[in-house]
């Protein structure tokens, strides 16, 4: 009878707001408006950001492939010089892709060692635990699911070897300069003294290169950056009508800041749950920034973080680098 009555009790339909409509709700009842590009990446944003990948303007993968291609030898060289022995720990591992030219290098060298993917997502370390393992013949996988720094700490308990630590792809121009610092120092006090850290960082180039990367003629970096409205409409039950907002990305040549932007073509009011935004016309939504650096300002954040600038591996056409630091 009890069991019954149990049964019978009306499903709860409230749902306590969740982290994801907190920050949406902050972020655009702010003055300044905007939302965290850390939210694009539901899976059809996944998708949407792997078409960018692929649009002739969006050079950042090739540039790093190439880099990987060409000099993989010359950075497990590098890292075998500096560390003789160490294990791999990757931060954002995605799908491992590129990666796995670099951890195929180093098994070639001879060392056997674990490689720790770090990923926000369970089924993207489950996918890599059992793909990379037949991939690549004698590689060891050691997935950990979770925060950057949390399971980066996690990594230390789980060996006594040194750590390569991998931060590749570009991901660090997601915050402006001064946050970058502070993650980079983080990292840096999870590290034990000869650890290495390396970052993939996206040069300043000629303007206009940037600017179309942000802004590709088929328009799907627009449709990315719409497509966070259409995940609030989804998750959060909000009335955004996409039509009714422009993309504008803009690239600073002076501070190397190129951030992107969604603007109301006209007043309105879009509601979310109990709230109702309103958009004067023209007003803007702050999506995200890709931040570039020259070789110079990663070598001053190096030592502002406490590591060593040890190697810039860069493409041949200096657009793109893989920075190699030890702390
Ligand atoms: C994944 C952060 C490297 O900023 O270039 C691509 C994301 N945004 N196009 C970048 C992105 C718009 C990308 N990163």
């Amino acid at each position: 009878m009890k069991t019954l009555a149990l049964l019978q009790q009306p499903p709860v339909i409230r749902k306590t707001p969740g982290q994801f409509y907190t920050d949406v709700l902050k972020g655009l009842s702010a003055d300044n408006k905007y939302l965290d590009s850390k939210y694009f990446y539901d899976a059809a944003g996944d998708k949407l950001f792997q078409d960018i990948m692929r649009c002739p303007e969006y050079y950042l993968t090739g540039c790093e492939l190439e880099i990987l291609e060409q000099q993989s030898r010359d950075i497990a060289l590098t890292l075998c010089a500096l560390c003789s022995t160490f294990d791999v720990v990757e931060l954002g591992a995605g799908d491992a892709s590129k990666t796995s030219i670099l951890l195929k290098q180093i098994l070639d060298m001879g060392l056997d060692y674990t490689y720790f993917p770090i990923d926000i997502s369970g089924s993207m370390i489950g996918y890599l635990e059992k793909t990379l393992p037949r991939q690549l013949p004698g590689l060891k996988v050691h997935g950990l699911n979770g925060e950057y720094i949390e399971m980066l700490k996690a990594s230390a308990s789980l060996t006594a070897k040194k750590r390569a630590v991998l931060f590749m792809g570009a991901s660090i121009g997601n915050v402006p300069p001064q946050e970058a610092a502070v993650f980079l120092k983080k990292i840096r006090e999870q590290l034990r003294p000869g650890d290495i850290l390396i970052t993939g960082f996206d040069l300043k180039k000629d303007p206009a290169t940037i600017l179309a990367a942000y802004n590709d003629a088929a328009g799907i970096t627009r449709e990315f950056n719409l497509n966070l409205l259409r995940r609030i409409n989804r998750e959060l039950g909000a009335n955004f009508d996409t039509t009714k907002f422009e993309h504008y990305p803009i690239y600073d040549p002076g501070t190397g800041s190129c951030k992107s932007y969604l603007i109301s073509t006209q007043e309105q009011e879009v509601h979310l749950e109990d709230a109702c935004i309103h958009f004067a016309k023209d007003e803007a939504i702050y999506m995200e920034i890709s931040q570039k650096y020259s070789l110079a300002d990663i070598d001053r954040l190096a030592r502002e973080a406490g590591f060593r600038s040890v190697r810039q591996f860069t493409d041949r056409r200096d657009w793109f680098v893989d920075a190699m630091w030890q702390s």
